[in-house]
C-alpha cells in the first residue's frame, strides 16, 4: 500500500491572537518533542543487589560488571527506534557510574577497570557513534550523602551536576527525581531525613546552572518550580487521552494535572511518559520472563506518543553490563511493529473537502471559524483502524474536541477511541493523538474539529491498518491468593495459616492496584509452627511500590512454618493494609 500523509497547505492562523490561542512552546521543547522515543537505562549497585531502591551503604566493590558493554545497549537502542539514551548517572544510592571529584562512593572504587572506568563517558561516546543524543538522570535523593537534608548537600549536588554538564558533551534533557528523602545510610547515620522537596534544593539556582551550561537541553520536573517538561503522575506507562501540554506556571500539581495538563495553563510543559520494559525499573533475573509483551508495548506507545507526549522507555542493564536478550529482542520487535503499521500499513487517501463551518449557533459561544471539515476519500472501500491527526503545536495547542464518522455501505458511522474507559476520547490533539477503533471498511472519512481555542491548525492527517495483535498484557503476576487460607489479626497484620508445617522460601506481595490507600511500604514477615514461637524471617522495604505497584518478592533461606505473619510496618496512605494478590512460593 502507498503511504499517504496528508500535510496541511491552509491558511495559519498567524494573525490569530497568542492570548486566546495559549502558549506555544520553545525551540529545546519543539526539537525535544520531534524526538518521541528514547530510553531511560537504569544501572547501578542496585543491579548487583537485586534491589530497587539502594540504601545507601552497599560497598562499591560489587561494581564489577565481566562485560560491560555501551556500544551494545546504543545499537540496541537505535534498533528499538530510540533517539536518545537518559542514564542513571546516579541513582537514589548515591553511588556515582562517573568519577566524581566530589565522593568516593563511585566507580573509582570498584574493581572495574582498577577503579579507572567511567561509565558515563562510555556511554555519551557510543551514543555519539550511533548519533543518538545522551542525557543525565541525577537523583537528588542521596541516601549515601552524610550531609543530605542540610545545605551542604545541596552544593555537592550542583557541584555534582555541573560535572555531568561539562565534562560529556551535549546533554538533551535532565532529569531530577520525585522521590525525595526518608530512610538511609546517611555516612553512617542510618536514620529518616525528611526535607521539602520544593524550598531544600533552590531549584531555580540549579535551573540557571543548567541553562547556562546546556542551553539547549530541557528540564525534567514533577512540580514546585516548572520545568520544561512534566512527569505524568504514574509510571505505568500512560498519560491522560485528554492531554493539555500546558500548566499552571505556579502552585502544586496533583495527579490530574500531571496526567491531564491544564487546558488554559499559561505555560508549555508537555508530558513525558516514562515506563519500565519490565516491571523493575533495575535488572532483576525473577523478571527476564515478564518483559512486556508485543502488544503491551504497542498499547504503551498508542497511550504515550499517541496522546501528544513523549514515550521515555527504560531498559535495565544486566549484572554482566549488557541488556539482556529479552529485553533487546522485544525492543527491536517493538520498533518492527510501529513501522508494521505506520509505514507498511499506511493507507492512501485523498482531501478533497475542506471548509469551514459556518452554521454553528451562535448560542454555542465557540467561533465558526474554530471549527473544520476534512474529508479523506478512498478509491475503493478501504479497511483501517488507526487514525492520526497532528497540530502544529509551534502555533499552540488549540484544538480541544473533534469527531471522526467513516462511511460504511453510504452511511455515515461515529467512531472513537477504542483505549478509552469513558466517552469517545476524541478531545485534544497536539504534536500527534492517534485513535485506535475495531476495523472498519469505508469510503470516506470525516474528520471534523468541533471546537479550538482558535483557528485550528492541523500539520498531517494519516490512516493506517494495524495488523491485530493478541491481547495478551501479562502483569508481573502468576497465581491468585484464593488457595491460601488468609485472615487479618489486625488492621496491620495478616496471617497465612497451612495447618500443617510447609517448606516456604519467598512470600510475593501485589498492592492494591486501585490507588495508595493500604499499600504497604515497610513489611516484616514472621514465622511459626505453634502459633506462639515467632522467627523473624524479613524486613525491609518496598522500594518504589507507590510510583510503579508491581509484585514485591521477599526470599529468604528456606524454612519450615505453618503459620506466616505479615506486618504493615509503614502505609503510603490509610490506616489499614491492602492487598491486591498475595502468594507463597514453597
Ligand atoms: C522513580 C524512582 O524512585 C525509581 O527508582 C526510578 O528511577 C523511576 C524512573 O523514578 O521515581
Amino acid at each position: 500500500m502507498m503511504m499517504v500523509l496528508w500535510t496541511a497547505m491552509t491558511a495559519t492562523a498567524q494573525n490569530a491572537t497568542i492570548n486566546l490561542c495559549g502558549p506555544t512552546p520553545n525551540a529545546n521543547q519543539l526539537r525535544w518533542q520531534d524526538m518521541e522515543m528514547y530510553a531511560f537505562i537504569h544501572y547501578s549497585l542496585n543491579t548487583y543487589t537485586d534491589q530497587e531502591w539502594g540504601f545507601g551503604n552497599e560497598d562499591p566493590k560489587l561494581f564489577n560488571p565481566s562485560d560491560l558493554d555501551c556500544r551494545q545497549w546504543a545499537r540496541v537502542c537505535k534498533q528499538a527506534g530510540m533517539k536518545g539514551i537518559i542514564f542513571t548517572a546516579k541513582h537514589h544510592c548515591g553511588f556515582c557510574m562517573w568519577p566524581s571529584a566530589y565522593t568516593e562512593y563511585s566507580v573509582k572504587n570498584s574493581p572495574w577497570k582498577d577503579g579507572k572506568g567511567d561509565v558515563v563517558r562510555e556511554l555519551a561516546e557510543a551514543c555519539r557513534e550511533e548519533g543518538l543524543a545522551f542525557a543525565v538522570y541525577l537523583s537528588p535523593w542521596d541516601r549515601n550523602h552524610p550531609e543530605y537534608g542540610r545545605p551542604a548537600y545541596v552544593t555537592y549536588f550542583r557541584n555534582q551536576l555541573r560535572e555531568l554538564l561539562t565534562n560529556y558533551g551535549d546533554i538533551f534533557e535532565v532529569w531530577f527525581d520525585g522521590a525525595n528523602g526518608g530512610d538511609g545510610w546517611y555516612g553512617g547515620a542510618n536514620e529518616t531525613r525528611r526535607i521539602d522537596g520544593k524550598t531544600y534544593y533552590g531549584w531555580a539556582e540549579t535551573f540557571r546552572m543548567i541553562r547556562e551550561l546546556q542551553p539547549r537541553a530541557v528540564i525534567w520536573n514533577d512540580g514546585g518550580d516548572r520545568g520544561d517538561l512534566r512527569w505524568v503522575g504514574t509510571e505505568a506507562g500512560n498519560i491522560g487521552e485528554t492531554n493539555w501540554s500546558l500548566m499552571p506556571s505556579k502552585g502544586d500539581t496533583p495527579y490530574q494535572m500531571l496526567h491531564y495538563g491544564v487546558e488554559d495553563g499559561d505555560v508549555w510543559c508537555p508530558g513525558e511518559t516514562n515506563t519500565s520494559i519490565r516491571p523493575g525499573w533495575f535488572y532483576h533475573d525473577a523478571e527476564n520472563e515478564h518483559v512486556k509483551s508485543l502488544s503491551k508495548l504497542m498499547d504503551t506507545y498508542y497511550k504515550s506518543v499517541g496522546r501528544n507526549s513523549t514515550l521515555l522507555l527504560n531498559f535495565p542493564i544486566a549484572p554482566n553490563g549488557r541488556i539482556h536478550l529479552n529485553d533487546s529482542l522485544r525492543g527491536i520487535a517493538f520498533k518492527k511493529m510501529i513501522d508494521e503499521v505506520f509505514v507498511n500499513g499506511s493507507v492512501e487517501f485523498r482531501v478533497d473537502s475542506l471548509e469551514f463551518a459556518t452554521a454553528l449557533p451562535e448560542s454555542s459561544g465557540t467561533a465558526a471559524a474554530n471549527s473544520k471539515f476534512y474529508t479523506l476519500n478512498f478509491k475503493q472501500p478501504t479497511s483501517f483502524n488507526r487514525f492520526l491527526a497532528e497540530e502544529d503545536i509551534a502555533q499552540g495547542q488549540r484544538v480541544k474536541k473533534f469527531s471522526l464518522e467513516a462511511e460504511v455501505d453510504g452511511q455515515w458511522q461515529p467512531l472513537k477511541d477504542a483505549l478509552v474507559e469513558e466517552g469517545d476520547g476524541l478531545t485534544t490533539i497536539g504534536h500527534r493523538r492517534i485513535i485506535c477503533f475495531p476495523t472498519v471498511t469505508a469510503t470516506r472519512l470525516r474528520f471534523k474539529v468541533t471546537d479550538a481555542k482558535c483557528e485550528p491548525v492541523i500539520k498531517r492527517l494519516g490512516v493506517y491498518l494495524a495488523p491485530e495483535l493478541t491481547a495478551d498484557i501479562p502483569d508481573s503476576g502468576e497465581k491468585k491468593s484464593s488457595a491460601l487460607h488468609i485472615f487479618f489479626g489486625s488492621r496491620m497484620q495478616m496471617f497465612i495459616d497451612w495447618d500443617t508445617e510447609q517448606e516456604i522460601s519467598a512470600f510475593r506481595y501485589l498492592p492494591p492496584q486501585n490507588g495508595q490507600d493500604g499499600t504497604i511500604t515497610h513489611y516484616t514477615l514472621w514465622g511459626s509452627t505453634n502459633w506462639s514461637d515467632w522467627t523473624k524471617l524479613a524486613s525491609g522495604e518496598f522500594s518504589n511500590i507507590v510510583n510503579n505497584p508491581i509484585w514485591q518478592t521477599i526470599r529468604f533461606a528456606p524454612t519450615k512454618i505453618r503459620v506466616l505473619r505479615f506486618e504493615a510496618d509503614r502505609l503510603a496512605n490509610g490506616t489499614r493494609m491492602g492487598y491486591g494478590d498475595i502468594e507463597v512460593c514453597y
